[in-house]
């Protein structure tokens, strides 16, 4: 058997061991490869008591082109490494190595240059107006950082997301503490080595490892020394964390669960629809908060998409995340596994017609040990089954007809859920009349999964609060304030 490596927190520019450990677990056949310290409460108020004295140090003279600067190593940085990044990703969550490199590790890169492309263009509002003598008056905006942040990621894209997170922290020159999903250290662990070769200010990155409830998670976001909370996970999660967050009315920021629903009228483009619902349901193994597992057809295609994508599913290669031609590796952990499995049963008792998969592929070898399900489609549920209520976060969609433009739009609005949708016509005017009444925070027409990192991204409804990206990441991760000078 391979060594088993031993991940650490990094705080104040070192690394710490601490007694507390767990296991890191390689879902693709169940083996322990790594074992993780585990930060107790004095460890994470460390981590945090670094990063407030990092927050008056020499950091906090770095102007915004020094901080671009400093953004552009880590990002060169992760670039010299992508292969290890690939690798840390690959281990954690058994997802495709092509994945891994087209999309995690080089969204992580564009993390980082684009917020520091950013600062040095930001520009902020001014204007001009009278005071009660009649004097010119002008009042400009400006931005401090916050302080402390807290950042707590989930597993589902684990660089991907953390970087999203903290390349913007830093833009504006707060000190941050991250915590990653206890499932998935690794990429975080290998980040906290390239900031440190970057030449950071010790103690404006600072890593703690651990779970949520009694653990580094809790303990970081129910601290009275933080100044805000960025969180991506599940929407109850983000209600435990809002109500410690209101002690003291901390800033949060929260990306949280989605139920999503891709939409395919009759004049789409069908082979492109059919491509388009075949990623957005299964890319990552359904684990991408914005995955559709809700499809509605159109009636007049209905049964032509219903076989096509079951032939497509049919199709999809599930096998070791290295293989050149492999779609699907497993899923994050055998825990995770047993939750899906469990709505795939809930499907059938709810009187669900399992189209495709609906079970565990079996290969004969080490991956039987592994957290692999089939992709799975599903019809025949109505709009109330809790199948098509809730987020399920696996490879699996449902397939429903639909008959009006008023019907889709109020069935797809019909959620406690108000992340992202698709939309596929070749309708103009369709495409904006339905894209402007869907209740999420993001409507996809023809394509899924693609935005310029200078939008706003964030949910509606149970989907999350505020938006992060471009200038309302910089927004939230400064404390604004107007100055306003007499002449
Ligand atoms: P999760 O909520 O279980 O965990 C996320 C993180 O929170 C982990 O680091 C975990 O250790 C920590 N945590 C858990 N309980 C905590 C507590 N009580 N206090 C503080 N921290 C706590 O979510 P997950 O299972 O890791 O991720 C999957 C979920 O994340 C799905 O619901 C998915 O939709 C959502 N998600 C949303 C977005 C988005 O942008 N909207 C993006 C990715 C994932
Ligand atoms: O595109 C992003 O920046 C983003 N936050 C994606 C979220 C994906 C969820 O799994």
């Amino acid at each position: 058997m391979a060594s088993v490596q031993l991940l650490r927190c990094f705080i104040d520019g070192q690394w710490v061991e601490t007694d507390r450990r767990f296991s890191n677990v390689n879902p693709v056949n169940g083996e322990v490869f790594a074992q993780v310290c585990e930060a107790d409460a004095a460890t994470v108020q460390r981590a945090i008591q670094a990063a407030n004295r990092a927050c008056s140090g020499p950091w906090k003279k770095f102007s915004a082109v020094e901080r671009a600067a400093a953004l552009r190593r880590i990002a060169d940085g992760i670039e010299q490494r992508f292969e290890a990044f690939v690798q840390a990703e690959v281990m954690d969550t058994g997802r495709p190595v092509h994945q891994a490199r087209s999309l995690d590790v080089a969204r992580g890169i564009a993390n980082f240059r684009t917020f520091a492309d950013l600062i040095t263009t930001a520009s902020g509002d001014m204007f001009e107006s009278a005071a009660p003598d009649g004097a010119k008056v002008i009042n400009y905006v400006t931005r401090k950082p916050l302080g402390t942040i807290g950042i707590i990621s989930p597993w589902n894209l684990p660089l991907l997301l953390l970087t999203w997170k903290v390349a913007p922290a830093l833009a504006m020159g707060n000190c941050v503490v991250v915590k990653p999903s206890e499932e998935t250290p690794s990429s975080a662990t290998l980040l906290a080595e390239v900031i440190q070769e970057a030449g950071l200010p010790h103690g404006v990155f600072n890593l703690v490892h651990g779970f949520g409830p009694d653990s580094a998670g809790q303990y970081l976001s129910t601290s009275p020394d933080i100044d805000a909370i960025t969180f991506t996970g599940e929407s109850r999660t983000g209600t435990t964390i809002m109500k410690a967050a209101a002690e003291g009315v901390k800033e949060v920021s929260f990306e949280l669960g989605g139920k999503n629903a891709a939409v395919v009228f009759a004049d789409a483009d069908f082979d492109a629809a059919i491509t388009g619902v075949m990623r957005s349901s299964f890319t990552n193994s359904g684990q991408v908060c914005l995955c559709s597992e809700r499809v509605y057809v159109e009636r007049p295609i209905f049964d032509r998409f219903v076989k096509e994508l079951k032939r497509r599913t049919e199709r999809l290669v599930v096998g070791y995340p290295d293989t050149k031609d492999v779609d699907m590796g497993p899923l994050v952990s055998l825990q995770h596994r047993d939750k899906v499995l469990s709505y795939y049963q809930l499907a059938k008792d709810e009187g669900a017609t399992v189209v495709a998969g609906g079970g565990v592929p079996v290969f004969g070898d080490e991956r039987d040990m592994g957290a692999y399900v089939q992709p799975t489609i599903l019809t025949g549920l109505p709009d109330t089954a809790r199948c098509m209520r809730e987020e399920i976060f696996g490879p699996i969609c449902h397939i429903s007809p639909f008959d009006t433009e008023e019907e889709v739009i109020r069935r797809t609005n019909d959620s406690a859920y108000g992340l992202a949708c698709s939309i596929w016509t070749t309708h103009l005017s369709r495409a904006h009349r339905v894209a402007s009444q869907i209740q999420t925070g993001i409507v996809w027409v023809n394509t899924w999964f693609t935005r310029d990192l200078r939008t706003p991204f964030g949910g509606a409804k149970l989907s999350g609060l505020g938006r992060e990206g471009g200038r309302y990441s910089l927004d939230f991760y400064s404390e604004i304030s107007t100055i306003c000078i007499k002449l």
